[in-house]
């Protein structure tokens, strides 16, 4: 059987992770015409757009761990996440048994407390058991308007890549709300990026030549799809892209 195609949603708080979940599964299953499974593993979400095959909210919730550990929100989020880890193995069994093979997982809400500590690791190495994983690295265009921050953006999809160990895609969601188009060219053109740099003063105009070549070296994506969640806009872009690196690296059948 060919391994399980897992796409795996982090980003900022608020980049639109658990929108972009459903928008894009919504999409495959419509013009695709595949079944679609959607794994929640954010155990602080009240509501969700979509109906979760696997929700972590089975196991922990940040209002049990605030009663029963008395902590506030912040301290909750990260005990619940570190409770979760204890999950890891029974969760990908589940996944594993799914009749589906195609997987959304939806990423706590804060990005780092799944990258920088235990369980984003555990997790994406529990998931190359059973599958090809592949993380869509979301952004949001409001803290994304100038060209260090596109630097920025692909340095970060470096960092996941190598924290994580696993094919990066950064997108920008919310295409719906930036009508700076700029901004989008020097997100398509590395070359672009270089001159823009290039441009700006003081320590980034040092720095930007060997940011670039960094980059090159890693290989780290270079176009990087505007997406809606809202609108759909690019999701066949995005979907494409995410279906192109697993019939290179994991469709091995
Ligand atoms: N305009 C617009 N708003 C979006 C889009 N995607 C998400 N949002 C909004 O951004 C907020 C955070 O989205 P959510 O999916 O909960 O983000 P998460 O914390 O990363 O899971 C919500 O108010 C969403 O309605 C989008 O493509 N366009
Ligand atoms: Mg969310």
């Amino acid at each position: 059987m060919a391994l399980k195609e897992i796409v795996v949603m982090l980003g900022p708080a608020g980049c639109g992770k658990t929108s972009l979940t459903h928008a894009l599964g919504e999409w495959i299953r419509k013009k695709q015409l595949i079944e679609v499974s959607y794994i929640n593993l954010d155990p602080g979400v009240i509501t969700l757009p979509y109906n979760p095959d696997i929700d972590v909210r089975e196991y922990v919730t940040v209002d049990s761990v605030m009663r029963e550990y008395g902590l506030g929100p912040n301290g909750a989020l990260i005990k619940s996440i570190d409770i979760l880890v204890r999950y890891v193995d029974e969760i990908r069994d589940k996944i594993s048994n799914l009749p589906t093979h195609y997987i959304i997982v939806d990423t706590p809400g804060q990005m780092e407390l799944f990258l920088f500590r235990d369980a984003g690791p555990l997790f994406i190495d529990a998931f190359k058991k059973i599958g090809y994983p592949v993380i869509t690295l979301i952004y949001d265009p409001l803290l994304t308007s100038r060209p260090q921050d596109v630097a920025s953006l692909r340095l970060m999809s470096l960092v996941v890549q190598m924290r994580l160990n696993v094919d990066t895609v950064p997108v920008l969601n919310k295409s719906d709300i930036v009508s700076s188009e700029e901004i989008y060219r020097i997100l398509r053109d590395t070359a672009i990026l270089k001159i823009e740099l290039g441009k700006l003063e003081g320590v980034y105009t040092e720095i930007a030549e060997l940011i670039l070549h960094v980059l090159d070296e890693f290989k780290v994506a270079t176009r990087i799809p505007k997406v809606s969640a809202r609108t759909g806009e690019g999701l066949e872009e995005l979907y494409d892209m995410l279906h192109e690196i697993y019939c290179t690296c994991g469709d091995l059948t």
